[in-house]
């Protein structure tokens, strides 16, 4: 059955990959984002394929307006079957002991309290329907600090913690939850973790052939249509020079 699936973060990357892996699974999609005029294209080309696509602009960090827009979505959008919490952010690979607080502030207000609002928006309205799936993009940066790593390693494992917890929360629903967990992806997430530094960033995936958006998406399409009675709790996907956050064979 087709389900209707919001993305946060979808005009780049992982979100990218999932809205268009699950167009093609032709399901209806709710994309959202903060840049305009990307999200605008982006749902013009999934139309163009056949896609039923609404999107919504907002900045997850924005509680108020997150929950205002989802409350004016059409009632017929309202009932999300699959809630992807993909919006979030890197900034900086400084020791902790240097970092820049302002930096710290914004992955913890998006990677973990953006994920937050999110849930609580849309969870209460799968609860009630006794049906639904969240999926969570962690990161093996949740499973181990790796250096430089430390406050967005903290911002993975609380999502680690918070799937768990909301798995734990919901578990005498049909309601089901998963912590997909990437290690190397090729996206923009290291130029905007490098403030822009395209040079350093495309070091990151050197002598390596790293995961895509796609790769990621396959899963979480995966997960999303796997039997009813399967919870697929958490998945680990690495790209296969990658043995761990901090073992990465090159050539
Ligand atoms: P990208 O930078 O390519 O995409 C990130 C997306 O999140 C963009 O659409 C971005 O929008 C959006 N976003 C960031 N901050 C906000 C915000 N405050 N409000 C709304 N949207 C926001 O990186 P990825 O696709 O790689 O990252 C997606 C997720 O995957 C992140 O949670 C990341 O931590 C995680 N991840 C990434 C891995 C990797 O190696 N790339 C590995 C493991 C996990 P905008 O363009 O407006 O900033
Ligand atoms: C992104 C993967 O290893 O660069 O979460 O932190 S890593």
């Amino acid at each position: 059955m087709n389900k209707t699936v919001l993305i946060t973060g979808a005009t780049s990357g992982i979100g990218l990959g999932c809205a268009r892996r699950f167009a093609r699974n032709g399901d209806r999609l709710i994309l959202t984002g903060r840049n305009e005029e990307r999200l605008s294209e982006i749902c013009m080309e999934l139309k163009d394929e056949g896609a039923e696509v609404v999107m919504l602009v907002f900045d997850v960090r924005d509680r108020e307006e997150a929950r205002r827009l989802l409350a004016e979505l059409p009632e017929e959008w309202r009932k999300v079957d699959v809630l992807v919490n993909n919006a979030g952010l890197a900034l900086g690979l400084e020791p902790e002991q240097v970092g820049n607080p302002d930096d710290w502030d914004t992955m913890i207000d998006t990677n973990i309290k953006g994920l937050l609002t999110m849930t609580r928006l849309v969870v209460p309205g799968m609860v009630e329907r006794n049906r639904g799936h969240v999926i969570n993009i962690g990161s093996i940066a949740g499973d181990a600090a790796y250096a430089g790593g430390n406050v967005y390693c903290a911002t993975k494992a609380a999502v680690k913690a918070i799937t768990d917890g909301l798995r734990i929360d919901v578990a005498d629903t049909a309601v089901r939850v998963t912590n997909l967990k990437p290690g190397l992806v090729e996206t923009n997430f290291s130029n905007v973790r490098f403030h822009g530094d395209t040079d350093r960033a495309a070091k990151v995936y050197e002598g390596i052939k790293p995961l895509t958006g796609d790769d990621i998406a396959d899963v979480a399409v995966y997960v999303a249509n796997a039997p009813e009675h399967v919870q697929i709790a958490e998945v680990t996907i690495l790209a296969t020079h990658q043995a761990s956050g901090s073992v990465i064979k090159r050539t």
